[in-house]
């Protein structure tokens, strides 16, 4: 009998009891986050076509130029969240600061926040190279009203209830997890669904790829310089091959198939390092752990850090298991 292939729609309503909140909400969000992807995958794809590159001449909060479709991609993420009624708090890298969503039933509470990248690696849309939306998903701590910044945005990543990658690549993939492992979706553009392509995505223990801008190798610590060293050192398994596409959703994605670690560390040039924790690291290092894998600062557990800003950044690394416990003994040893 041949497979059938489960639409994400079917995948959905068959694993809505699975999920500990059993609410029915958290499933109509993955679907308006599946809808958003199809609409933002269109944009993306006709990019080259009409004059939509190029800066819209703003600048965001992160003090990079917006590009158009950065622009776009926020607002139909945005717009197809606040008309479902099951989100209460949006926090966008686009935005400076949170926007509530008030319900229009006073007898209901949305009881979600969603906090999101809406299009992550933008500055490579104008070399078509693959770009990605990343979200994370948390429930609201404060009972009603207006979400609070401190309880309802700033919670430790451990605490999130969905996380996943849309990656608008050679063929679009929705990625997400809601605790129960990770699951791949490619769409079908012909017919615009998603069907379940990578079931149950694991990250091999190991691996053999190393992802980091090697261009900032003189301002990386020691120990990241010594690990780096080791990679490409011609001893047991290595030297491994070095791959980094510029696009943490497209490095993430292939590493987590093929093994790897994907490395944004701190340097003299970035403090903190550069991806933000709320809606980078934290969703990321869900799908990590979910697919047996890790996510540190080099220190500790991405997922149990406490937030205190909603666009800090934290150094970020993230991958094959015993790669990252590898990076984390050369960084604390050094
Ligand atoms: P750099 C894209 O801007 C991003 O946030 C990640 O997707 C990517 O891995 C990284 O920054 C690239 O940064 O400094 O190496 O160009």
């Amino acid at each position: 009998m041949t497979k059938r292939h489960q639409t994400l729609g079917e995948y959905i309503i068959e694993n809505q009891n699975s999920f500990k909140y059993s609410s029915g909400e958290l499933s109509k969000l993955i679907n308006a986050l599946r809808l958003a992807a199809k609409v933002v995958n269109h944009e993306v794809n006709k990019a080259g076509l009409v004059d939509i590159l190029g800066a819209a001449g703003e600048v965001n909060i992160q003090g990079e130029n917006q590009q158009k479709l950065d622009v776009m991609a926020n607002n139909i993420f945005i717009q197809t969240l606040r008309n479902r009624e099951i989100v209460c708090g949006i926090a966008s890298e686009e935005e400076d600061d949170y926007i509530s969503i008030n319900s229009h039933d006073d007898n209901h509470q949305n009881k979600y926040v969603v906090l999101i990248d809406p299009l992550d690696g933008s500055s490579n849309i104008d070399v078509n190279v693959s770009v990605g939306t990343i979200f994370s998903v948390y429930r609201r701590i404060t009972p009603i009203g207006t979400p609070v910044q401190m309880e309802d945005f700033l919670q430790p990543g451990r605490n999130q209830v969905a996380a996943g990658y849309i990656v608008y690549g050679t063929s679009t993939m929705i990625v997400y997890t809601t605790g129960d492992g990770v699951n791949g979706f490619t769409l079908n553009p012909a017919i615009g669904t998603f069907y379940l392509s990578n079931p149950n995505m694991q990250f091999p223990e190991n691996g053999k790829i190393y992802s980091v801008n090697e261009g900032n190798y003189i301002h990386f610590p020691q120990g990241v310089k010594d690990y780096i060293k080791y990679c490409q050192k011609e001893e047991e398994d290595r030297p491994y091959t070095s791959r980094y596409i510029g696009s943490l959703v497209s490095d993430f994605h292939r590493n987590m198939i093929k093994g790897g670690i994907y490395m944004y560390p701190k340097s003299s040039k970035a403090e903190e390092g550069k991806l933000r924790l709320l809606y980078e690291c934290n969703p990321m290092a869900f799908l990590a752990e979910q697919a047996g894998g890790k996510a540190s600062n080099g220190y500790q557990r991405i997922l149990d850090l406490q937030p205190t800003e909603l666009h800090q950044r934290v150094p970020f690394f993230c991958g094959s298991k015993n790669m990252v416990t590898k990076v984390e003994e050369f960084i604390q040893n050094a």
